[in-house]
């Protein structure tokens, strides 16, 4: 049945785009498997490090004073700030809203303490299942760090992830980044390793990454890298890429994941807040795709700048994946940007969004607000298809949903969906 005009288009557009289950490929939530790693809750959504940053620009007490107090004080600090001495416009604090209204409550009377007590009468368990339906999210991705005391010991001592709904990604920013730090935490953990770069450290490091590879059934192997990345070149990281990593995704045909223009920590007062974007060099993803064609490569940039090039090399190399908006870039005009040219260039051929979510209820609003704009992106081009007679289905909106938010990412990992 062909669809009539312009009006039931978008809204069949505008429904399947708000409806179609996600599998969420990158983010900072777990299992309650991993107990406390699993952050929830009114006071982890208001100190979420988004939020913090944002409420010290109108703060002027030091960085260790905000530290020192407890979470609720830090929680009811920011709620001050972002909420009640100004208007919650950003996409963080606009996200707090949307996600207190679709969990019911009343956005109207701005009570903190009637959302915390509604909040914390709830248990985690139901909790997720109430979020996952709301965000219609169906499969998550965690990012597991085997250099985390307590999330190893889940995945040694407990038994790792049991729920389906989870995969793990195994994330090893140190072996990059910084290597001396590695090279205690693997010496630590029995792998017989030194700074230099010889036959046995190489051996060690694979070995390392194949048993956590194996112990989590890794979907991919990540790291986020600065942007000053290069690649190919002759230090440290290139040979860690070149003679572990990518012959260890290899053994195990799985991605490699490149998170690639972040200066960590430019500002260490605020931790975790403290980070900043940084423009990188494309090519350094041009050459691993060129040396390596049978690799997959899931690549996403922090830069706005460094968008346009990284959707123009995913049309040279189809062994190149890229994927959501970043941190900084996942507002709605850069979501909206980024969405439209990569649909231009690429199609349907992109995952154009994760949540990188690192408290549970965030899901709702980063994908409520990331759906309405891919679906009004997608809307624009099948109207102007229909104005020339070119009339989509129904079933080929679906189609192509379903690959943007679920299948494109299962199919380039070459697994079924969970
Ligand atoms: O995975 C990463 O490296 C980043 O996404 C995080 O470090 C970052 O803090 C995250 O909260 C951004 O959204
Ligand atoms: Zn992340």
């Amino acid at each position: 049945q062909t669809i009539q005009n312009a009006a039931e288009l978008r809204k069949i557009v505008e429904r399947l785009a708000a409806s179609t289950p996600v599998t969420d490929m990158h983010t900072h939530l777990y299992s309650v498997d991993f107990e406390d790693s699993l952050l929830w809750g009114i006071d982890e959504l208001l100190t979420y490090h988004y939020l913090i940053s944002e409420s010290f620009r109108w703060s002027e007490d030091s960085y260790e004073a905000f530290w020192a107090m407890t979470k609720r004080e830090q929680a009811d600090a920011i709620w001050k700030k972002l909420f009640v001495d100004h208007s919650p416009v950003s996409e963080a604090a606009s996200g707090l809203i949307t996600i207190l209204d679709r969990l019911g409550l009343d956005v109207s009377s701005r009570n903190l303490e009637e959302y915390r007590r509604n909040l914390a009468g709830r248990d985690l368990r139901g909790q997720l299942d109430t979020v996952m339906k709301l965000a219609k999210v169906e499969h998550i991705v965690m990012t597991n760090d085997p250099f985390d005391a307590a999330e190893r010991a889940v995945w040694l001592d407990r038994g790792g992830n049991t729920d389906p709904r989870f995969s793990a990604a195994l994330r090893v920013d140190a072996l990059l980044n910084n290597w001396p730090q590695a090279v205690r935490e693997l010496k630590q953990l029995g792998y017989r390793v030194e700074e230099a770069w010889t036959e046995e450290t190489r051996g060690e490091v694979r070995r390392f990454l194949s048993e956590w590879i194996r112990r989590m059934d890794a979907l991919y192997l990540a790291v986020s890298m600065p942007g000053d990345f290069v690649y190919p070149s002759d230090d440290h990281r290139s040979r860690m890429i070149d003679e572990a990593m990518v012959p260890v995704c290899r053994e195990h045909g799985i991605p490699f994941a490149l998170m690639i223009g972040v200066r960590r920590s430019v500002n260490p007062g605020l931790r975790l807040a403290g980070d900043m974007s940084m423009h990188s060099d494309v090519t350094a993803v041009e050459a691993l795709c060129r040396r390596y064609p049978d690799q997959k490569f899931l690549v996403t940039m922090l830069a706005r700048e460094n968008q346009h090039e990284l959707a123009v090399l995913a049309r040279k190399f189809r062994n190149l994946m890229i994927f959501g908006c970043w941190w900084f870039l996942h507002v709605e005009s850069m979501v909206e940007e980024m969405t439209r040219f990569r649909v231009e260039l690429l199609g349907t051929s992109v995952i154009p969004q994760h949540s990188d979510c690192r408290v549970l209820e965030q899901l709702i609003y980063k994908w409520e607000h990331s759906r309405s704009i891919i679906g009004r992106v997608l809307a624009d081009k099948y109207e102007k298809l229909h104005g020339s007679g070119w009339y989509v289905t129904e079933e080929e909106i679906q189609r192509d949903f379903d690959d943007l938010y679920h299948r494109n990412f299962w199919r380039f990992l070459g697994r079924e969906a969970r």
